[in-house]
């Protein structure tokens, strides 16, 4: 990709400064012997890449590196690049731009690692040239001479080839910068979702359940509005694991996982995995009684449901759960609760639900 962008530009470069050498009219504003020089660069650079790019094309489908191919490309850009800018004249805004823009997309494109040699061998050379320039041993932009100007204006074609390069300079730029915090923005919410998100089931996480449920508890706080927490634990899963193995366990809390986000209305209710085969469900707005049918339910789509164990073997599951109505607790108490109940079913035989209301307990709303 990085070859493919960058090559055509240097064709056009190539294209207009032959055009430059040929020409009768722009000949004497250009410093014959530098542009040669530029030229045989950009060639040489142009040369690497299509080699590049006929060792590179074969392996395209391939996701890992090839850094000495890589490091080359880099550096045939950027040396080219470094011609251009030094030749038109460093302090000119337009080829600077490009460059910068240039090692931006370098930087997106290539490993972090080869733009950074690229980098320490291309930068020095502006350095060294402009010190060169101080002492008088080089001109500023070599490339081009005094005829290159008219009563101190550039003339037609010196004028044409700086505002090409300063708008295809600028709309690069500006086209880099968007794409950037686009790509910014899409790594924040995959990040935040990864981090949020069970990789087993999809569900919400430990982290994201108790965000919510803080948050809930909050706007409970001021509406005083029902609320229900269900712990729900799979019934002897231990045995699934040893004797189905553990890839069939998985796919059994994989199907749990998925028969509680149907059971429930997101977004307004919340289904989580807390952790190995413990979920819970955040039903807002839910008096224990509602909570009791979205119980039933889930019951109700368990027992309609199996998984096929690599065994050929059938494997239904049943679950155990703890339900809590609460009124201005805490969520420490709340979940306290919860698990107490689930205690509960489990010792009364598995495969039910045990429920309690916590009274109102207004002096105790969390802030
Ligand atoms: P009970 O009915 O009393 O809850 O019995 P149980 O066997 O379900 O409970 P126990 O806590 O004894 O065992 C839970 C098992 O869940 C043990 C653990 O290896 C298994 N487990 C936890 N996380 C995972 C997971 O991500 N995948 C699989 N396959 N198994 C898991
Ligand atoms: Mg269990
Ligand atoms: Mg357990």
């Amino acid at each position: 990709m990085a070859i493919a962008l960058a090559s055509p530009f240097f064709l056009i470069y190539l294209g207009l400064h032959q055009i430059a050498l040929v020409s009768d009219t722009i000949r004497p504003g250009v410093r014959v012997p530098v542009l040669w020089i530029l030229q045989a660069v950009l060639a040489l650079a142009t040369l690497v890449m299509a080699g590049a790019w006929w060792r590179l094309w074969p392996r395209r489908h391939q996701a890992d590196p090839v850094p000495a191919v890589e490091l080359l490309v880099a550096l045939s850009i950027g040396l080219g690049y470094v011609g251009i800018a030094v030749c038109a004249g460093a302090f000119s805004a337009a080829p600077t731009q490009v460059l910068m823009g240039v090692f931006t997309i370098g930087l997106m494109l290539l490993q972090w690692r080869t733009m950074l040699i690229a980098f320490l061998v291309c930068a020095p050379m502006f350095g060294v040239f402009d010190a060169l320039m101080v002492l008088d041993v080089v001109p500023y932009a070599p490339a081009v001479t005094a005829q290159a100007f008219h009563n101190g204006e550039p003339v037609w074609w010196w004028s044409l080839w700086r505002h090409m390069v300063f708008h295809v300079g600028w709309v690069v730029v500006a086209g880099l910068i968007f794409m950037f915090f686009g790509r910014l923005d899409a790594v924040h919410a995959k990040l935040n979702r990864l981090s949020t998100t069970d990789v087993l089931t999809g569900l919400a996480n430990r982290r994201a359940f108790m965000a919510r449920l803080n948050a809930e508890l909050r706007r409970q706080a001021r509406t005083g509005r029902p609320l229900s927490l269900v712990l729900v634990d799979a019934d002897h899963f231990k045995r699934i694991n040893d004797t189905h193995g553990h890839p069939a366990g998985d796919q059994v809390l994989a199907m749990l996982g998925r028969l509680l986000s149907l059971g429930v209305r997101t977004p307004v209710d919340m289904a989580a995995r807390l952790g190995g085969e413990e979920f819970a469900l955040l039903l807002p707005d839910t008096t224990v009684d509602e909570a009791e049918t979205v119980c039933r339910r889930l019951q109700q789509l368990l027992a309609a449901e199996s998984v096929r164990a690599p065994s050929g073997d059938v494997l239904r599951l049943t679950v155990s759960m703890g339900v809590v109505e609460g009124q201005g607790q805490r969520p420490e108490q709340l979940l306290r609760q919860a698990d107490t109940n689930l205690y509960q079913a489990k010792a009364q035989g598995r495969n039910r639900a045990v429920y309690s209301v916590l009274g109102p307990l207004l002096s105790e709303v969390p802030a």
